[in-house]
């Protein structure tokens, strides 16, 4: 699935400190070594955390897409 993907988007990042397991510079590595290119989102739908970010690469991405489909 990692290998597939254009981007990886961690949800409700306000919960993550909840977890004393989770690394994200750990999940970073490791998406790499699967897919170099992976872009890696963090987002929080309470703070709006990282949202502008992902809108705004979603948006570049596609325009991206349309440009090479004319
Ligand atoms: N604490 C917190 N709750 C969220 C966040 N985003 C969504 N939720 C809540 O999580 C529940 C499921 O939301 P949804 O967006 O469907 O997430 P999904 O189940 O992972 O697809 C709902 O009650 C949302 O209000 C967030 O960033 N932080
Ligand atoms: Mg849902």
């Amino acid at each position: 699935m990692f290998a597939a993907v254009e981007a990886l988007i961690v949800t409700k990042s306000d919960y993550l400190p909840l977890n004393p397991d989770f690394d994200m510079e750990a999940l970073k590595s490791q998406a790499a070594v699967l897919n170099p290119g992976i872009k890696v989102f963090m987002t929080n739908a309470r703070t709006g955390d990282g949202i502008f970010e992902l809108a705004e690469w979603v948006v570049r991405r596609r325009s991206t897409e349309m440009a090479g489909t004319e």
